[in-house]
């Protein structure tokens, strides 16, 4: 009788206690008035949701991993999107801050932030993905939680000037095929990215979920490449290069390219794959006893639209299409929700999405039979929790 569960009086029924048992005002009301206003606001001392630190060869060039698991909705709050620095987070005053761009173009241009906040705006929500997310899982060494296994992504919402309407400014020359984007860290990443792509929907972007970026997320000015892999998402904005051929930079030769199994690597892979993971229950967490529970989790394209997410309960053996949450944006991460009744048996849950291109997120499995173990960027297989009969979730 699984159905039973599915219904409303079911899942009301989780609640703690009902009305004739509890006291009135409900214990933990205040009886004293409350603390004054502050300027700017912080979250309540409840909450500890933190960002996870892996360990790092050096403090310059570290990550940190977005608490998913702890999330609603499909926003990152700024203060815990995951963060990626190959040099340390740069302080940069924005009063002294320019933008250059030049190369193959008639009118090469310089931007101070100030000119840049007087161009026009636009605001979109987007996914950010570092490539090497969730790499541990094709290699067979899956991780914890959500945290740790899909952690280096986070869903902001952008504000910036389309690169588009700068490069019209300079006029491109003859020739103009690729852009060179490059960092102001001491690093000075750099990456090569096709010029079709600069004009489609690449973003010049200040602002993140309402205020200004945050220095770890590239303040003054960062490039949003939506659905492209992290990298080429330049932080600390510098200059945009216009060039007639991609230039082999380290992070486009060395790094982000995937070791394929007959020798040859892959390169340019810049597009993330369709992805999801649960995120409740999942690894990390405890079912308090059989009844009913909401799975819910993320779903991502870098292709467009998310446009189907599925569960299965049961090991793989069978598969129910999730509901989707509005808003269903292109390039974003989509919150998929699901009714389960957990019979207190031991299980495995695990999610699968398809996007608009008809594309469906693969198994570990058909992807290691393609792409083999050298390389573990740009995965994104499917992600399995296991249930266990003390209600315990875990990874394996
Ligand atoms: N200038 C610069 N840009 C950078 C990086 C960097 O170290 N320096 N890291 C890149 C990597 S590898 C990723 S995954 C994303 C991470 O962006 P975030 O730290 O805002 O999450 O920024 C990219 N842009
Ligand atoms: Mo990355």
């Amino acid at each position: 009788m699984k159905r039973k569960g599915l219904t409303r009086r079911a899942f009301l029924a989780t609640a703690s206690a009902t009305l004739g048992a509890a006291a009135i005002p409900p214990v933990g009301f205040p009886q004293e008035l409350g603390a004054p206003r502050r300027a700017y606001g912080e979250r309540s001392p409840f909450e500890k949701s933190v960002r996870f630190f892996p360990e790092s060869i050096t403090p310059a060039s570290s990550y940190s991993k977005t608490p998913l698991q702890d999330l609603f909705g499909i926003i990152t709050p700024s203060a815990l999107h995951y963060e990626v620095h190959h040099s340390g987070v740069p302080e940069i005053d924005p009063r002294r801050h320019e933008i250059m761009i030049h190369g193959l173009v008639e009118r090469p241009l310089i931007f101070t932030m100030e000119d840049f906040h007087r161009l026009p705006s636009v605001s979109r929500i987007h996914f950010l993905e570092c490539a090497g997310n969730s790499g541990g899982e094709q290699i067979g060494r899956p991780a914890a939680n959500p945290q740790r296994s899909h952690g280096l992504l986070s869903c902001s919402e952008w504000t910036g000037v389309p690169l588009r309407t700068l490069l019209e400014e300079t006029e491109l020359k003859p020739g103009a095929t690729w852009i060179v984007a490059e960092g102001a860290d001491a690093g000075r990443l750099a990456r090569s990215i096709p010029l079709e792509k600069a004009l489609d929907d690449v973003l010049v972007a200040y602002g993140q979920n309402g205020e200004a970026l945050r220095p770890e997320q590239g303040y003054p000015v960062r490039l949003v490449v939506p659905g492209w892999e992290g990298n080429v998402n330049i932080k600390w904005l510098g200059r945009v290069q216009v060039v007639d051929q991609p230039y082999m930079t380290s992070y486009e030769t060395g790094h982000y390219t995937d070791l394929m199994p007959d020798g040859k690597a892959r390169q340019f892979t810049f597009v993330m794959e369709a992805k999801s993971v649960i995120t409740r229950p999942a690894g990390g967490q405890e079912l308090s006893g059989p009844g009913f529970y909401e799975i819910t989790g993320l779903a991502w394209s870098g292709r467009g639209r998310i446009t189907k997410a599925e569960v299965s309960t049961d090991g793989g053996k069978s598969w129910q299409d999730a509901q989707l949450n509005e808003p269903i944006l292109p390039k974003a991460v989509t919150r998929f929700r699901f009714p389960w009744w957990w019979d207190g048996e031991e299980t495995s849950l695990q999610s699968r999405c398809t996007d608009e291109t008809g594309y469906l997120q693969p198994t570990r499995e058909e992807l290691v039979a393609v792409r083999g173990l050298n390389a573990t960027d740009h995965y994104n297989g499917i992600k399995v929790w296991y249930v266990h009969k003390d209600g315990k979730v875990s990874h394996e």
